[in-house]
């Protein structure tokens, strides 16, 4: 039928709300507490999405930078709050990058607690974006963005176990200073903070990456929302009618 017939046409009694939608990311956010798992369920995710367009976002990488201040006493610094994430600086590379622009991601230094010693990543749009981070449901804003929400949930002992292995080991932090931090902060931000968004996933994984169940069913879901967004690729002009019946 050619365009100019449809003027003819009685306007429908619903209203059609037109939305083009090929060219919106997948966005998964992949939370819970400190050394549950996060990166693993993420890398899993990733690898067994191997011949897709996936880029990983780190909630660590908008850590604030410390002032001379902050690093004077950074035993005190609560890097478990909220308020220590520039959230803005996040939202608006996710916006950029929801838009199709390419984005320079920070790259925060554990070492420094400086973002700028390193240079920034260059994050290319993609078809799926994953937002991972302790906090990263805290914020409504974020959460609005993200098509599906993981939380990785592991038992605190276990959470611990893992964390004081890392903190030693791979970041050469003395016991002492990790228990510490654990009592004063982790422990108090987890109850606080990260376990109240819990209520916001969709999907709750127990014991993180040894959960090869929940993590093939979660691909499979995946692959079928990118089968639909295949759809639009195939087919640019293809736009998505959503009927919004007016009673
Ligand atoms: P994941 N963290 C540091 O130890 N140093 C920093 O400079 C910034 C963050 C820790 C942070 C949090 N808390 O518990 C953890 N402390 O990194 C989050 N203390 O890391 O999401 O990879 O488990
Ligand atoms: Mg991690």
């Amino acid at each position: 039928m050619d365009g100019s017939k449809l003027n003819n046409i009685e306007k429908p009694t619903t209203t059609l709300a037109i939305e083009n939608v090929h060219k919106q990311p997948f966005i998964i956010g992949v939370a819970g507490g400190a050394a549950s798992g996060k990166t693993t369920v993420c890398d899993m995710i990733i690898q067994q999405l191997h011949d897709q367009r996936v880029v990983l976002v780190n909630q660590d990488s908008f850590y604030h930078e410390l002032t001379e201040e902050e690093l004077a006493t950074v035993h005190e610094y609560n890097f478990d709050h909220p308020d220590s994430f520039d959230t803005e600086k996040l939202l608006d590379s996710m916006e950029n990058l929801r838009h199709g622009q390419a984005v320079d991601i920070p790259n925060y230094d554990f070492k420094s607690y400086k973002n700028s010693v390193f240079p920034a990543r260059r994050v290319n749009p993609s078809d799926v974006i994953i937002l991972e981070g302790i906090l990263i449901f805290h914020d409504p804003r974020v959460r609005e963005l993200m098509n599906m929400k993981i939380f990785v949930d592991t038992d605190a002992d276990v959470r611990l176990a893992r964390r004081i292995r890392r903190d030693t080991v791979e970041k050469g932090r003395d016991i002492g200073v990790v228990l510490d931090q654990y009592s004063k902060f982790v422990k108090s931000a987890f109850d606080d903070f990260i376990l109240p968004t819990k209520k916001y996933a969709d999907i709750i994984i127990p014991r993180g990456g040894d959960n090869h169940v929940a993590i093939d069913l979660i691909v499979q879901h995946i692959r079928t929302k990118l089968g639909q967004h295949d759809l639009c690729k195939i087919y640019p002009n293809l736009y998505v009618i959503q009927s919004t019946f007016q009673i």
